[in-house]
């Protein structure tokens, strides 16, 4: 079995609600999908869509840019030999893991196909029927902010993330406060700044809500920032935009810095990094998050398939996009979350999901 063919195609994701964090506003991402096609005859996709260019230091153009080295790099491997089309990725190109990613998604999809089993089963099998979620509250007043904690609890929703950062501090410890005052006793807040304050900024948020249980998810812009910050606070630091590889995951779980991870598939490049990173994690009582920037029905079946493996106790949950842009590839599989919970697509093997010919339009490029 060799793959034959890489076709890339584009498409808008548009915000259907205001969605802002501390450094940035969604507005259209363009997704990045990947359809890769094999010997056989069986076909996988794979997808990635950053949120905006300012979330993380990668651009949509330049994933659709990446593809150029990396698609001809994998045409003519085995799409179920995932370390080996990982390595001649990494030959072909230095960093650039968001490209890496929607490749490597495709082939788990195509090597599910292969082998008639779901993604989940080929990661190591299921730990999580239904598959814990959060959500978002972003930037906004503490009125709106308390409102919107209400409304996502009455829909069953356990855990939070509220957006903070690049404004007046006092406005975020306000938004805090009201938060937490509308919480319910089993519901989880995650304060999420994406690098949005500074040491000092993050230590006088942490003594202003001294009483209040809440973790704070990349507060600070860098690691060594973080480490700083760790033996000033109480409350549990978690890193999302720091945790770029296995490497820096493992240090800053050593160190002690980290207390969980947001972990996102395009910037560990893919499942087959996911896989290990999960592993790790679980190994040292980790919790942790998998998800994406932003994206559709391909990459969130990713991140719910990786999800349903993490182990219950140490789950902080998946992140879809879906209820901020509402855009179903495969409208009766596509990932849909019901009392905070999703459910793995069932579709058929690989990802789950059905994607009909020319979704997405003629490919903007073909690799063979
Ligand atoms: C909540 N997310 C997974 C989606 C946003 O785009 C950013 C991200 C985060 O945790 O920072
Ligand atoms: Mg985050």
């Amino acid at each position: 079995m060799t793959i034959e063919e890489v076709r890339v195609f584009t498409t808008p994701l548009p915000a259907k609600q205001s969605y802002t964090m501390s450094n940035s506003a969604v507005a259209t991402p363009y997704s990045t999908v990947v359809e890769i096609l094999d010997s056989s005859g069986h076909k996988g996709f794979g997808e990635v869509c950053l949120a905006s260019p300012q979330y993380q230091p990668a651009h949509n153009d330049g994933i659709r840019a990446s593809l150029a080295l990396l698609a001809p790099a994998i045409i003519g491997c085995d799409p179920i030999t995932l370390n080996t089309i990982n390595w001649a990725m990494n030959e072909a190109l230095d960093g650039h893991t968001e490209g890496k990613a929607a490749l490597d998604i495709a082939c788990w999809d195509l090597s599910g196909k292969i082998f008639d089993r779901s993604v989940t089963d080929l990661l190591g099998g299921r730990r999580q029927e239904n598959i814990l979620t959060y959500h978002v509250i972003g930037i906004g007043t503490p009125e709106f902010a308390a409102e919107e904690a209400k409304r996502l609890q009455s829909q069953g929703i356990t855990r939070i993330q509220l957006k903070a950062g690049g404004r007046d501090i006092h406005e975020d410890i306000a938004c805090i406060h009201a938060v937490s005052a509308a919480l319910l006793p089993d519901t989880d807040l995650a304060v999420d700044t994406n690098r949005g304050w500074t040491t000092a900024q993050a230590i006088q948020v942490s003594n202003a809500c001294a009483d209040l249980n809440f973790s704070m998810e990349q507060p600070c812009s860098s690691e060594a920032e973080l480490s700083q910050l760790k033996q000033q606070i109480s409350h549990p630091i978690i890193v999302d935009e720091n945790s770029t590889d296995l490497r820096a995951i493992a240090r800053m779980i050593s160190s002690g810095l980290a207390d969980g991870f947001g972990l996102k598939i395009s910037r560990l490049g893919g499942l087959t990094n996911m896989r290990a990173v999960r592993d790790l994690c679980m190994a040292t009582r980790t919790p942790i998050s998998t998800d994406d920037a932003w994206g559709g029905d391909i990459i969130a079946a990713a991140g719910i398939a990786l999800g349903a493996t993490v182990e219950p106790q140490f789950s902080r949950g998946a992140w879809l996009a879906h209820p901020y842009h509402q855009t179903h590839y495969d409208e009766i599989n596509g990932p849909r979350i019901e009392n905070g919970f999703a459910t793995l697509p069932q579709g058929g093997p690989g990802l789950g999901l059905i994607i009909e010919d020319g979704k997405f339009g003629e490919p903007i490029a073909v690799y063979k």
